[in-house]
């Protein structure tokens, strides 16, 4: 096999690796959303912005609600929120403001701000 042939399967192999991991966490965050509608079937308002930095939610871009709510992640499902992790999250008070997590995107509130509150 040549140098060049060598350099070519390199880059190939790190393409490939970096689309596979790419997947999986996009996987993960598909299978968030698809719990997250589950435990909130007429939920309004929630965007990804809701836990992500970014319009386009991806696991490495959690803003602080996010990682408070990744403290909610059941032990048995690794890398993903089920919907009674949801639940679970929806009755915390995140921001101590005195409202719960669902009370605040109900009503349109940040629930990471605790200056904001219904
Ligand atoms: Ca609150
Ligand atoms: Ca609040």
């Amino acid at each position: 096999m040549t140098h060049k042939a060598q350099r070519v399967g390199w880059v190939v192999a790190g393409l490939l690796t970096i689309v596979l991991a790419g997947g999986r966490f996009a996987a993960a965050t598909g299978q968030n959303q698809m719990s997250y509608k589950k435990a909130h079937p007429d939920a309004k308002g929630v965007s990804c912005k809701t836990c992500h930095e970014g319009a386009m939610g991806k696991a490495t871009d959690l803003n602080a609600y996010g990682q408070a709510l990744q403290k909610f992640k059941g032990a048995g499902e690794a890398g993903k929120l089920t919907a009674e992790d949801y639940q679970a999250f929806d009755a915390a008070d995140n921001d101590s403001d005195g409202a719960t997590n669902r009370a605040e995107l109900d009503g349109g509130t940040n629930p990471d701000d605790a200056t904001s509150k219904p």
